[in-house]
Order: C-alpha cells, then structure tokens, then sequence
C-alpha cells in the first residue's frame, strides 16, 4: 500500500504537470480549428467569425464554436476540419522532454542545447541576470514595471543611456513562444559585443505579459491575453494588443470579454501596456525603433493597422522593412511579406504600432510575426528562427542609422553569400 506521503507527492506532481495530453484536449474541448484561405474571405464572413468570438491562429486558421461552425456551413464557406491535427501537433510536442525546460537550472546551458529547447520565465530571468553580470558592456538588469499578478517585465538594457534609443519586446501575446527565445538571444549577441552598440543604446523587454506566459507553462499553452478578470464574466484577460489608445474598440477588435480580441475595459486597462506606454513616453526624446515582437506569419509591419491609409513615412517605413526581409532571405531563403498592419495581416485597432507612432512619433514603431506554422512549433525551429531575425534587426537598424543620419562606426554586413535554397513550405505544423 502506497504511504500517504508517497500519495500527497503523487497529488502535487500532477497539480503542478501542465499541458498534459488531458490538459491539451480540454483546451480544444467544444472548439472547432478551421482553416480557411482568409485573404479571399468576403467581410460578411470575417465578421461573422468575429461575431462568434474566434480566435485566429496565424492567418489562415480560426478556432470557433460549433455554432460558429454552422453558420461558416450555411453561408457556404469553403474550410477544412483540422482540430485533431493541432490536438495531435501539441501533443507530439509536449511529449518530447526536450521540447520545453524549465528552473534556474536550464539558464546555465550553453547557447546550443539552450536554444534548443523552449524556456520557462525563471529561465529566461536568470540567465538575462547571469549574462549581463559577466558581460564587459556597460548593461544592466531593468524593469519597466510590474503585472497584474506582480511578475516583472524584466529588460535588459545596453548602453549609456545618451543614444537614440532601440526597444525591443516580446512575448505580449503568451502563446507566441518563439518570442520569448529571440529577445533572449538579441540580449545575448549584444551582449557580447556588437559595432550597432556604437550608434544605439538597446532596451529589450524579454516576456512583455509574464503573466500570460507562466499560464501557457502551468495551464494552457494556446492562452493568448493577459489574466486579469473581468468583472460580471466568467472570461479571464483582455488582449494586450487592443488595449493601446489608438482608435480604441476599433475595428479588428471586441468588447465582449470572452474575444480573444477584447480591446478591454478602457485604455491601458492592462498593466504590462500600461507600463510599456509609461516607458515609452519617459523616454520618447531618445526612442528611434521600436518593434513589437509576434509569431506566427513571416510578416514585418508597420502603422497603420488601426485604419485603411497610409502614414506620412510610409516610404521610410517600407524602405527599412524591406532592408529586414531582404537579410531574412540572405539569412534562410524564407521569404517574408511586409507593409502596413491593416493590408498585410488584418485591421487591427488599439495596437502598439499604432500608438508609438501616433502618440510618440517614433517613424520606425514596427513589428514581426516570427516563423513557423504554430504558435509552439517544434523546438528546431529556435535557433533558424533566432538567426534570421537577428539578420533581420540588424538590416533594419543599419537602414535606419542611413535614413537618419545617425552618428557610429560602421556595422560589418555579413559577407554575402549564395542565397540558400527555400525552406520547404510545410502546408501544416513542421
Ligand atoms: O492580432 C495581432 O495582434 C497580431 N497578430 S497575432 O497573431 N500575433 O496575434 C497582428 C497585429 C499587428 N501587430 C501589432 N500591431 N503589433
Ligand atoms: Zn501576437
């Protein structure tokens, strides 16, 4: 007979096991993943998804009700069935050990076997701490604040705090798991030394919503939004990209708590946006860049999402957008669409975009969604993930040092070389 210290063990150990084969299918449970081709989607369909409060995966993916379902059905809409493929998808990966690590433990890895699995909250910190101690730039551990639950939004930040200013963060929307990896990575190349230091001064924000992304580790891994509740609703959270006040609870957003595009109860409702606003505006004399770091698409944007038109400095936006595509096809032969939000994604009101160039007049407010066809691809996608983007940022921020005339040595390009054969396009999951 078991011991009951052998049974209480046991108990804990499954309290504290998160997603779990169960865990995985409950958050599927009464839910259809549809895949439709959204960029041929009459208006009357896309509103009737937001309607029924879907939740898009990527672009051509939305997880619906079966009532949502019935009404795709009776308007004739051509979609494919593919809730057990994302069941299994998660399932595959979660069950390989190596896919996830998690503690204090996992910071001390080298860069290979680090990047080769995803990191927990605690991981990433403590290694963000470890590196900036031993790193001879001027650098040091930051904060902008803290989350509804009382998590830090831990930054690490490079430089003397007297150049134009490049803010990098991730990990607003917690499922999106690359995210996480590649502000971890940027902070570390940087640390390391790099001649961009020369010209810029670097604040990267490792998970943006911490709160969310502790959820996605301990409960559900496909959480998007914040976790704060919403009074009168059984639903949690509000999306922390529809909560900037900007065209707020416009289109492409929902006042229904229950969306995963809930715009919130009123501006910067949410305290990580709040505290990204608050760290915007404290330093909008010196902020030059700054990019909001998604996944999934292979997108690089800029204002406006919020509404159909073009901003003043369309031309340098799309000039240094394309600077960063350009070095992720050198870097991967992937190639990356770019342009405004609202005509390369989908409208999107309330945005960080939106807000930093409107508000604070920062030319180059942008953002990335990362590789991959899941918002948890498997763990090989970190490091060709990583590279690229890193390629990418670099191109973006020589391209804007040269449209603004910023002062700084010259940042050594990679030496070019053949364009690698494109990856092959995985219609599903790889
Ligand atoms: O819906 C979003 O917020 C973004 N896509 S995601 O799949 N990552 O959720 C696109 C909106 C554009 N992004 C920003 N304005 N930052
Ligand atoms: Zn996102």
């Amino acid at each position: 007979m078991k011991s009951v210290a052998a049974i209480g063990a046991a108990a804990l150990l499954g309290a504290v096991s998160a997603n779990t084969p169960e865990q995985i299918r409950s958050a599927f449970a009464g839910y259809h993943v549809v895949e439709v081709d959204y960029d041929h989607m009459s208006k009357e369909t896309v509103d009737l998804l937001v309607g029924h409060e879907a939740d898009h995966y990527g672009k051509n993916h939305f997880k619906i009700t079966p009532e949502a379902l019935k009404a795709l059905e009776n308007q004739n809409v051509n979609f494919k069935e593919t809730t057990e493929d994302w069941i299994n998808h998660f399932e595959t990966n979660f069950a390989d050990p190596n896919f996830t690590c998690k503690g204090a433990k996992c910071a001390e890895r080298d860069m290979q076997s680090f990047y080769s699995s995803y990191q927990d909250l605690e991981s990433l910190h403590a290694r963000a701490r470890s590196l900036v101690a031993s790193s001879s730039e001027n650098a040091r551990i930051g904060s902008i604040g803290t989350t509804y639950e009382g998590r830090d939004q831990l930054t690490v930040e490079i430089g003397d705090g007297t150049k134009p200013l490049v803010f990098y963060f991730c990990n607003i929307h917690a499922r999106e798991w690359l995210t996480p990896m590649y502000c971890m990575y940027m902070a570390e190349q940087l640390l390391a030394g790099h001649a961009l230091l020369d010209t810029y001064d670097f604040t990267i924000l490792i998970s943006a919503n911490a709160d969310g992304y502790a959820y996605t580790w301990s409960t559900n891994s496909q959480w998007r939004k914040t976790r704060k509740p919403n009074p009168g609703s059984s639903c949690v959270g509000t999306d922390p990209n529809r909560n900037y006040d900007n065209h707020f609870c416009g289109e492409g957003t929902s006042t229904s708590p229950c969306s995963e595009v809930y715009c919130g109860s009123a501006p910067f409702s949410e305290k990580c946006v709040a505290n990204i606003r608050d760290y915007g505006l404290a330093n909008a004399d010196r902020l030059v860049v700054m990019q909001d770091v998604h996944s999934y698409s292979e997108l690089w944007m800029f204002p406006y999402g919020g509404i159909s038109a073009d901003t003043p400095d369309y031309d340098k936006q799309m000039k240094c957008s394309e600077a960063a595509v350009n070095a992720i096809f050198q870097s991967s032969g992937n190639r990356w669409d770019f342009g405004p939000v609202y005509s390369t994604i989908y409208p999107a009101a309330g945005t960080s975009v939106d807000w930093f160039y409107d508000t604070l007049g920062v030319v180059y407010a942008m953002t990335s969604e990362l590789r991959g066809t899941s918002f948890q691809p498997s763990a090989s996608n970190i490091i060709p993930s990583n590279l690229e983007m890193f390629a990418a940022m670099e191109a973006q921020l020589i391209c804007v040092k040269a449209e603004e005339g910023l002062p700084g040595a010259e940042v050594p390009t990679a030496m070019p070389v053949p364009t690698p054969p494109p990856t092959p396009t995985c219609i599903f999951f790889c």
